[in-house]
Order: structure tokens, then sequence, then C-alpha cells
């Protein structure tokens, strides 16, 4: 029998746990977003800014040197390495990836996607890293590390070998083929986002079409990555990620116009709806 799909309600969502009140950054996790191809620095400030926004005590950039100037324009609180040949020269005990943004997919460094996928910390895989997962097929991940996939359609499609469109005729028979041949927790983005993990399914209907704009998707990494640092069970984490950056999409639409918002605004406009919920 089909799992059921259960709708997730705004009002019966809770916010991320209180801060301690002797807390310090090393107690909120680091992040590290690996991404920023060539013209595609913006992505990574986008990621990386959410991460922040999310709670994330420290955030680091992992792109392509021509990037760098991106970060330090847009994100001073952000450090910076440029693609490095190991991960390891970059592991901290409280490491979570987020890997995709703006990645591009002509140089990159396809090994640190192999090293990834047999590391253990959580990881959040989108954008051009899962269209390299879907050239090298799921025998890339080898670890079992707790990790969340955000494909739009286009990406499923590449990871299904079907059309965006097919994906679209039929997303939950979409999802549940991408968790059969991937395993992990998948997030199909799109309206009524789906989620879906072993025995459980969930439907996202918050969000408004003023979030098809460049950068959107690479907001709603950035911000699952930080609230797997802060401690959120991987789950957890994947429901308030997409619900947030919804409602947060709403609200900016509501301000600005669903024409005029861009996904920085997605960001703005994030803590007020981090403050909306109890
Ligand atoms: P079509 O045309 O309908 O057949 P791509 P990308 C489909 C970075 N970015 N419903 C659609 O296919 C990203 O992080 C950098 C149906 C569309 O043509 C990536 O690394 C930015 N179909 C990289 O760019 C800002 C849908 O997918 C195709 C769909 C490439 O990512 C922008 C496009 O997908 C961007 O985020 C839907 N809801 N959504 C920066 N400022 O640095 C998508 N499709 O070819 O994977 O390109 O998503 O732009
Ligand atoms: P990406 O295509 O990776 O930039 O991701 C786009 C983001 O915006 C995802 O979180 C989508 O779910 C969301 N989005 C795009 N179009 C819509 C729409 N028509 N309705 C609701 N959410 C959307
Ligand atoms: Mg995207």
């Amino acid at each position: 029998m089909p799992t059921p799909t259960i709708l997730l309600h705004w009002d019966s969502l809770r916010g991320p746990p209180l801060r301690p009140r002797e807390a310090h950054k090393g107690d909120f996790g680091h992040v590290f977003v690996l991404g920023g191809g060539p013209g595609m620095g913006g992505a990574l400030a986008l990621s990386c800014s959410a991460a922040y926004r999310a709670g994330a005590g420290l955030v680091t950039a992992i792109g392509h040197p021509a990037a760098a100037i991106y970060l330090a324009a847009q994100l001073p609180e952000a450090t910076w390495r440029d693609w490095p040949a190991s991960f390891t020269d970059c592991l901290s005990a409280t490491a979570v990836f987020a890997v995709g943004p703006g990645l591009g997919q002509g140089l990159a460094p396809h090994n640190l996607l192999q090293e990834l996928g047999s590391m253990p910390q959580p990881q959040v895989w989108d954008a051009d890293a899962l269209n390299i997962l879907a050239r090298l097929g799921p025998a890339l991940l080898v670890s079992d590390a707790p990790r969340i996939f955000t494909p739009h359609p286009g990406e499923a499609g590449r990871l299904l070998g079907i059309s965006a469109a097919a994906v679209q005729a039929d997303r939950e028979g979409a999802l549940e083929r991408l968790l059969a041949r991937y395993g992990g927790i998948w997030v199909l983005k799109g309206q009524g986002t789906l989620l879906g993990d072993v025995g459980r399914r969930r439907r996202c209907d918050l969000g408004n079409p003023g979030m098809a704009t460049g950068g959107s998707g690479d907001v709603l990494t950035g911000l699952l990555a930080g609230l797997l640092a802060i401690g959120m069970a991987p789950w957890e984490a994947a429901q308030l990620g997409v619900c947030l950056h919804a409602r947060a999409g709403d609200l900016a639409a509501a301000r600005l116009g669903e024409e005029s918002m861009l996904a920085r605004d997605i960001l703005r406009v994030l803590p007020d709806v981090l403050q909306e919920l109890p």
C-alpha cells in the first residue's frame, strides 16, 4: 500500500530550539557550501547567507577563485576557501556540507563529490551536484550519511532519465522512484513541494510563482544546511526548511509582488517568518 502524503500546516510547526544563554558559535555547527563555479558566485553567496540566517555558527564558502569576490561583497561573515584538493583539509567535528549551488558541471571538482559520497557528515545535495549524481549514478553514495536532496523537476528528470514534463505529470511517482533509487530524504521542488523519507511523505502547499526566479532554490539549500548545523534531525530540518522558505516567499510576494521579488528578498524576510513560530 502506498505511504499516504500528509499536508504540512504552518500553524503546526515549531521553530528551532532556543539557544542556551551561555552558547558560543561552536555550538551551532560549521556549514561548508561547495559551489560557486565561474560566473555563479551569487548562488554560493545566497546559500551561505541562508545558512547563517538559519542559525549556523560558522559558514565557509568553497568555490572557484573567480567567485570569491561575490562572497566578500555580499557576506563578510562567511569565510572562504578555494576548491580544495580534498575535504579532509576542512573538516571539523560539527561540519555539515551543502553541495551544488552554482557549482557548474564543466570545471566542477567531481573528486570532491566522490569523497563526499563516502563521508559520514550530514549533507544537502542540490543543483549541479544532482546533475553530476545523475551522470555518475547512485553508486556515488557509498556512506549512509544523513542526506537531503533538493531537485527541481528538471534535475529530478535527469536523475530518473525522463523529462521535466514527465516528472510534473506524476510528481508522487517521481518522488517514489528517487527514494527507491538513491535513498535519503528527497524534496521535489515546485508548486506543492513533496518531501519523502522511508515510510513518510509530506506536501507543502505554501509558496508562489514569484519564487520562480534565479537563486530561489539556492536559498533553500543553505537554509536546510543551517538547520542541520544547529542540530535539527534531518527529517525535521527538511520539513521546517521547506515551509520556512515557502512562507518567506509568500511574505516577500505580499510586500514586493510576485514579479519584482528576488531570491535575496526571500532571505531578507526569513527572520520575520522564523519569529512567527513558537
Ligand atoms: P524545461 O525548460 O521546462 O524543459 P537547470 P538552473 C526545468 C545555478 N544558479 N517545473 C526547466 O526545464 C544553480 O545553482 C546560479 C518544470 C528548466 O529549463 C545551478 O548550479 C545563480 N520544469 C545552475 O545555476 C542563479 C522545471 O529545469 C530547467 C522547473 C543551473 O541551475 C540561478 C532549468 O534547470 C541558478 O540558481 C519546474 N518548476 N524548474 C547565480 N546567481 O549564481 C526547473 N525546470 O538547467 O538545472 O538550470 O536551475 O538554472
Ligand atoms: P530552483 O529552481 O532550484 O531555483 O528552486 C526554486 C524554488 O522556488 C523551489 O523551492 C520551488 O519549490 C520554488 N518555486 C518555484 N516555482 C514555484 C511555484 N510556482 N509555486 C511555489 N513554489 C515555487
Ligand atoms: Mg536550483
